[in-house]
């Protein structure tokens, strides 16, 4: 059967401080995604991209909605909400989304659409945890605190446009972990969620901690979504992000992860973020981000 793949870019630079994630999804397209995910059976729908005001255009008296110190919270929602609508859409027409960044705050939208009508688990693979809220944020910059939106915490408790009642935070898999915040650190420790650290890593190998963080995301749910912030990768492999971090993945580390999701087989739902062609040499982060997205989704060399 032929499968279908909606890509949909979030080029949203807002959650960031960096400016060029926004052309992250222009990058990954231009490093052959279509043709690096083209199989016989794979059929890829491009969606384009959702529009995003430029910074230069925002009206800047617009209200912002009130919570703690999140910067460009209506900006966020505003691609969050489209974002959510698309990707459901998507499932609901039997299609598997492939979500382009732009900066993690995406992933907000990404996982409520994915998991509007099903439980869903969520792997995240990143050096963040991504925990944040806007009442513990160093930085105020939203790109810190998707995964703790998502599971409504802080004062995302009462955004329904970021909460993801589909999503048991039991069922939640962070991967690679190695920057947190101290307030951070202890809301991940706090609470169900499971988090796996490059310590983890280094003691038990990739195929270990893979294998038990796809046993937590699929425990008793109908699919998982996937979010690959390329930051997860050792700078070394990938210098094009906002936020690096020295001592990630390697490059056969993260194939050899993302594979193991395409063969578990109930991946439902997938975004790469965080790709700043700006910052990157010769395109090469975004040509990985095309690599994994592949692999994710099951191509084999042989
Ligand atoms: N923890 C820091 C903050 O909240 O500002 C850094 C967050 C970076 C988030 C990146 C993309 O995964
Ligand atoms: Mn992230
Ligand atoms: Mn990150
Ligand atoms: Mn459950």
């Amino acid at each position: 059967m032929t499968e279908r793949i909606r890509i949909i870019g979030a080029p949203l630079d807002y959650g960031a401080d960096r400016r060029g994630v926004d052309m992250g999804p222009s990058a990954i397209r231009y490093a052959g995604l279509a043709e690096g995910l083209a199989t016989g059976d794979v059929e890829c729908l491009d969606h384009g991209d959702l529009s995003v005001p430029r910074a230069e255009e925002r009206d800047p008296d617009a209200e912002q909605p009130r919570a703690g110190s999140a910067k460009f919270l209506k900006e966020v929602r505003d691609v969050c909400e489209r974002l959510s609508r698309s990707v459901a859409e998507a499932c609901a027409a039997g299609e598997f989304p492939l979500v382009l960044g732009g900066d993690h705050s995406i992933a907000i939208g990404s996982i409520q659409g994915s998991s509007r009508d099903a439980d869903v688990g969520v792997l995240w693979f990143d050096a963040h945890g991504d925990f944040n809220t806007p009442e513990t944020s160093p930085s105020g910059n939203v790109h810190g605190m998707p995964m703790a939106a998502a599971l409504g915490h802080g004062s995302f408790v009462d955004t329904p446009w970021a909460n993801a009642p589909g999503v048991d935070p039991e069922n939640v898999a962070l991967v690679g972990l190695r920057s947190l915040d101290e307030e951070e650190r202890l809301a991940i420790r706090d609470s169900p969620v499971t988090a796996y650290t490059m310590s983890d890593i280094d003691e038990r190998g990739i195929t270990a901690v893979t294998e038990d963080a796809l046993a937590v995301a699929g425990d008793d749910t109908d699919g998982i979504h996937a979010s690959l912030d390329l930051d997860w990768l050792d700078p070394k492999e990938a210098p094009g992000v906002g936020t690096p971090v020295r001592g990630g993945v390697t490059y056969r580390e993260a194939h050899a992860a993302l594979e193991m999701v395409a063969r578990e087989g109930s991946l439902r739902s997938l975004e790469v973020v965080e790709v700043n062609p700006i910052l990157d040499t010769e395109n090469e982060t975004a040509s990985l981000a095309v690599e994994l997205a592949a692999s994710a989704l099951g191509k084999r060399i042989l």
